[in-house]
């Protein structure tokens, strides 16, 4: 368990940057374990909240040592694409990873750690090449015959996505090489967006309602996992080559010599690598690189050193999955001091009170910030951070500013102790904490305005009701107008046709086809509905199986009502359910109990019609069995597959184990046909296992 689920301290305020560091490194490791679960494989091992809490941590930890943060964090990864989208690709050679310097000493230390394991000669030099780091997303692109095959995205290093057709839209990745390639090479690099290229997007996303990114790596991620490659070919993206993967013959002995025959091919090569040949000199490229940041075109957040000679390189090799010849060199997170103008306090879905940061305007790397993260109450006690405070704040990559420390020497004698409300600042409902818990919570439900609004947000959300022109915006307009109070009075609006007319920017047609999207989503899948009243804990893999096992939300929400007798029938059938625990429990019997959700759905019921999943059948000939699927597939995709299996009563696992029934192993089969045969699991192919379902 420890491995898929790290112990997380009880106060992460506490951990030392050791601590920190081993436990980002389980926490990364932890949760590119359940995301695979949860996309790759479709059967989730941990509860939603159990999944947030590792998140969470992660982003604790991150926000205090931002200089911590790895290559392969969590907070790296975006928008992870629904499983099925891309396929797979196997990176014959991995993608390693890079490990980190933080300080002028680490690199003496690299240094010297290499000199010592090469054994060389104090009067030998080594030579190095510095190079900026992008902050991008890493990218292998095949070669064969000097022509684009294939284009892979990293993935965990191992195993990454085929995004070939995307890549072909980026006019910097040239589709046929010039010069002498090999027959067969990959080139690895990182794509990326310019800071103003950027900038254009997000007010052109802006004025078509498009999504905004928070910085230009995540843009460019967005931009290369769309499902639509015009839409790729649409954004800016740009792409500097640095490494090789898989290559027939290399052109040169040295990293210096590849990168020259990279620009001979056709390749933008980033123009600020050099050749160093000691750690002083590595330490002098790394300031003026650090010294050139402010006016890059693009972001970057540190520099990489790698050994120029490849000879040395193949002798040092790895250690886990970084090699020992590369380390980046992290530029330090961006401080500035200013004042603590106002806390304020802002009151989510679920009624959490969460601190804000009003500050006065300061620049911070080229951003100018105004508001910072104060996380919750204990946060604002352990920094003591008065209003007035003079504070310094820190800001690095696109983790949210935060307070650092608050500068107590400046304060004035008399400046109060800041009190954290024990009342909704919204509704004046009493705010109150659980034992054990960091957050504090508004107990005034839906009669609590900002709660109202951020359930009827997250009610019409992309995974919930999903509504056509019905977005945040539109939401806070029709719940200051006092159109919307409750989900269900989202289904009145279709009454207020003429109402809807009259507000700016409103035109008959566009107020048409709000009304029909509307119309359209009274016809909604249970377990989008159930995901959408935004109960505790309740993500949509658990509303999902919720869903199937009450198959109506009436009869949710009587057994909920009877749960919450402990001893009750009602309570162990919940509990019984794969992957509900008590905490879960405890949340659905508080909000079912509650009157005014009881009456909130009550309204909901009289608007819709939720249609249940589709029930597993009971008596297939595959129902209750544990099915693993790899390879690939000619007939259905995965998640074709995947959901037809589910549909039969069977359970789909990402890995094989003891307790696999039947592995189906399309082409190309590898280590999980291996796996299999080895434990005597039956295997099938694509065609048996069609025979077997049909
Ligand atoms: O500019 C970069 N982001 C960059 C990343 C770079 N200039 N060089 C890199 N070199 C490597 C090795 C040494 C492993 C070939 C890298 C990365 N790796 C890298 N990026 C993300 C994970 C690893």
């Amino acid at each position: 368990m420890s491995e898929t689920y790290p112990s997380i301290p009880a106060d992460l305020d506490a951990v030392t940057d050791d601590e920190a560091a081993k436990l980002l490194a389980a926490l990364a490791a932890a949760i590119a374990y359940h995301d695979n679960a949860y996309h790759g494989a479709d059967t989730p091992e941990i509860s939603d909240a159990d999944y947030d809490a590792l998140v969470r941590a992660n982003q604790a930890v991150e926000a205090r040592f931002p200089n911590l943060r790895r290559s392969d964090s969590p907070s790296m990864r975006v928008g992870a694409a629904p499983s099925g989208q891309f396929a797979k690709i196997k990176h014959i050679v991995p993608m390693l990873s890079l490990s980190n310097a933080f300080s002028e000493d680490d690199v003496f230390e690299f240094s010297a750690r290499i000199r010592r394991f090469l054994a060389l000669d104090d009067a030998k030099p080594i030579a190095f090449t510095a190079e900026p780091k992008i902050d991008g997303l890493s990218i292998s692109l095949r070669y064969e015959h000097g022509e684009l095959k294939q284009a892979a995205t990293r993935g965990d290093g191992a195993e990454g996505e085929d995004v070939t057709a995307n890549i072909r839209t980026i006019s910097d990745i040239p589709h046929h090489l010039t010069g002498t390639p090999p027959k067969i090479v990959e080139v690895r690099g990182e794509i990326y967006m310019d800071k103003a290229d950027f900038a254009v997007l997000n007010a052109k996303q802006e004025t078509n309602g498009g999504k905004i990114f928070a910085n230009p790596r995540n843009a460019a991620a967005g931009s290369l996992r769309q499902k639509d490659p015009e839409v790729t070919r649409q954004r800016p993206l740009r792409f500097f080559a640095y490494a090789s993967g898989d290559v027939s013959e290399m052109p040169s002995n040295t990293h210096d010599g590849f990168l020259a025959a990279l620009r001979s091919w056709g390749f933008s090569v980033n123009p600020l690598s050099q050749l160093c040949s000691s750690a002083d000199e590595l330490i002098s490229a790394y300031h003026a690189i650090a010294d050139a940041r402010p006016n890059l075109p693009y972001d970057i957040d540190g520099v990489v050193y790698k050994v120029n000679d490849y000879a040395y390189q193949a002798r040092l090799g790895q250690v886990s999955r970084a090699p020992r010849w590369a380390i980046a060199h992290k530029f330090p997170a961006e401080q500035a001091e200013t004042t603590l103008e106002a806390i304020d306090i802002q009151v989510g879905r679920t009624g959490a009170l969460t601190p804000v940061a009003r500050l006065s305007p300061v620049l911070v790397g080229g951003v100018i910030v105004s508001n910072a993260t104060l996380h919750n109450e204990d946060e604002i006690m352990r920094l003591d951070a008065r209003v007035g405070d003079r504070v310094i704040i820190q800001r690095a990559g696109d983790v949210i500013p935060q307070i650092v420390r608050s500068l107590s020497e400046k304060r004035a004698a008399d400046l109060p102790k800041y009190t954290f409300p024990d009342k909704c600042p919204i509704c004046g409902s009493d705010a109150i904490r659980p034992d054990g818990e960091a957050v504090k919570r508004c107990t005034g439900g839906f009669s609590c305005t900002a709660q109202q609004l951020e359930r009827l947000k997250h009610f019409v959300s992309r995974d919930a009701l999903d509504i056509d022109g019905l977005g945040s915006k539109q939401i806070e307009l029709f719940h200051e107008l006092g159109w919307l109070a409750d989900p269900a009075d989202i289904f009145t609006l279709t009454n207020r046709k003429d109402e809807l007319l009259a507000l700016d920017r409103m035109g008959e047609k566009s107020v048409e086809n709000l009304i029909e999207a509307i119309r359209a989503r009274r016809d909604i899948a249970l377990e989008r509905l159930i995901f959408g009243l935004g109960i505790r804990q309740i993500g949509q893999a658990t509303a999902k199986l919720l869903a199937q096992r009450y198959g109506s939300l009436e009869d949710l929400m009587t057994a909920c009502i009877a749960a919450s007798d402990a001893s009750s029938d009602a309570y162990a059938e919940l509990l019984a359910i794969d992957q509900i625990g008590a905490g879960v429990i405890a949340d659905l019997i508080r909000f079912f109990n509650d009157p005014a959700n009881q009456a909130a759905i009550t309204a909901l019921l009289a608007e819709v019609n939720p249609i249940p999943p589709d029930a597993p059948a009971e008596d297939s000939s595959v129902s209750g069995k544990v099915i693993v699927f790899t390879g690939t597939l000619s007939k259905m995709s995965r998640s074709e597959a995947k959901a037809q299996a589910e549909r039969l009563g069977a359970r789909v696992s990402g890995s094989v184990s003891g307790k696999t029934d039947y592995l189906v192993a399309g082409a190309d089969a590898g280590s999980k046909a291996q796996k299999a045969a080895s434990l005597g699991v039956t295997i099938l192919s694509e065609d048996e296992w069609l025979q077997l379902t049909r």
